[in-house]
């Protein structure tokens, strides 16, 4: 397996030094194949708010950001830090700072008309898998580069870039078996206090990750079909 040992730094590439890309081209039918396999496995992942207590095997979590890692990024900026916490103490202090908050939104900070969105899915301030599950990834997008003597940089479409290796890793966790959830608690602010990172680091979600309870249950939801959401032309 290749690993890179090159370590990224804003200058690398600079000048323009392109290199032959030249994948082997896949036969149709094998993409149909693929393609259609791809779209039922990915049709059955649900977000999950009740966990197991249950260990997942560390590497697999690891490697699920590794996938998440090479999203595309604006100016290949890799605006993103993926903090992985398993420390039970941590997660409760997360817990803890994120009920105080939702209590505040759920009581009125978020409306009537987004608390009516949101009935359907059954939401509350209690928020029992940020200690439930075993592991937390909590996103952090990186708004500027900070070098190690203080030297700022700008990043470029950090919120795209960050939501794109969101995206990468819940289908990575998804199709390496573990189940997951996006929770942004609002406002984040406490998890850079928590987790103890730098001044150029803005939380963006925090994901629970482990394996559904025993008893899990989810919304009924219904999914857009494809005809509602393509447009062909
Ligand atoms: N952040 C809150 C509220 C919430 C908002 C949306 I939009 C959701 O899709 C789900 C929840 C919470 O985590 O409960």
């Amino acid at each position: 397996m290749s690993i890179p040992t090159t370590q990224w730094t804003p200058t690398h590439g600079d000048p323009y030094r392109p290199v032959p890309y030249r994948p082997e081209r896949m036969p149709a039918a094998e993409s149909l194949a693929r393609a259609a396999e791809l779209r039922e496995r990915m049709d059955r992942r649900r977000t999950v708010r009740q966990f197991s207590a249950d260990p997942v095997p560390e590497q697999v979590v690891r490697d699920a950001i590794a996938c998440a890692a090479t999203a595309p990024s604006g100016a290949h900026q890799q605006p993103w830090t993926f903090v992985l916490v398993r420390d039970p103490g941590v997660r409760r202090r997360i817990r803890e700072a994120a009920e105080a908050e939702e209590r505040v939104s759920y009581e009125g900070r978020l409306g009537e008309e987004w608390l009516a969105a949101l009935r359907p899915l059954g939401t509350d301030e209690v928020k029992p898998h940020l200690t439930d599950a075993p592991a937390l990834i909590v996103v952090f997008q990186q708004r500027y580069w900070l070098g190690e003597d203080g030297e700022k940089r700008k990043h470029y479409y950090v919120d795209e870039s960050v939501g794109i290796a969101v995206g990468m890793l819940l289908s990575a966790l998804h199709l390496s078996g573990l189940a997951a959830l996006v929770h942004t608690p609002s406002p984040m602010r406490f998890l850079s206090e928590v987790l103890g990172r730098p001044a150029n680091e803005k939380a963006f979600a925090v994901l629970p990750v482990g394996y559904p309870a025993a008893d899990c249950q989810v919304p009924d939801l219904v999914r857009k079909s494809l005809d509602q959401v393509l447009v062909e032309i």
